[in-house]
């Protein structure tokens, strides 16, 4: 299964996600399933500027492609630009971000990508969606499913 998450604070955040979804299917992507659209508070690194504290949209997205998964990133990168996003500092408030969650069971740690997303597990903003869609997906290290990931988040 490949698993994409959206995300927007900046601008017209919906406006984005739908873009997001149009062009990715422009490139040979194509949408299974999507979540609903959360609205969810900005996570920040620590000592962000207060003006960075901006809630997102997020979504997720289950998706079928014959890219590889650098090619998607690739892909991917070309689309935030198309869209908008101007080059930032990380985890700056952003007009859409995508990022390749799971990729099948593809493992790999690499300077541009990471699969599983190595955050994903820790963050309600994409479990939360995610086990809407795809409960039953299990992370390829943890061998849980979304949905037990989920329901062992910190409240
Ligand atoms: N993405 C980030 C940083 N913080 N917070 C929420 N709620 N949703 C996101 O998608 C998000 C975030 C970096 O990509
Ligand atoms: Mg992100
Ligand atoms: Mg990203």
């Amino acid at each position: 299964m490949i698993l994409l998450a959206l995300g927007s604070n900046l601008g017209k955040r919906e406006e984005y996600l739908a873009q997001a979804r149009t062009v990715l299917e422009m490139f040979d992507v194509s949408i299974r399933r999507e979540s609903s659209i959360i609205e969810t508070p900005a996570l920040m690194p620590e000592g962000a500027p207060a003006d960075w504290n901006i809630p997102f949209l997020n979504q997720v997205l289950r998706v079928e492609t014959h890219l590889s998964p650098l090619d998607l990133l690739s892909c991917i990168k070309h689309i935030e630009a198309d869209l908008g996003r101007k080059p930032a500092s990380r985890w700056a408030p952003r007009e859409i971000d995508i990022d390749i969650l799971a990729y099948n069971d593809v493992l790999m740690v690499d300077d541009l990508l990471t699969l599983p997303h190595p955050h994903m597990d820790s963050r309600r903003f994409v479990l939360a969606p995610l086990a809407e869609i795809a409960p039953a997906w299990v992370h390829p290290i943890y061998g849980k499913t979304a949905a037990e990931l989920l329901a062992e988040l910190p409240a």
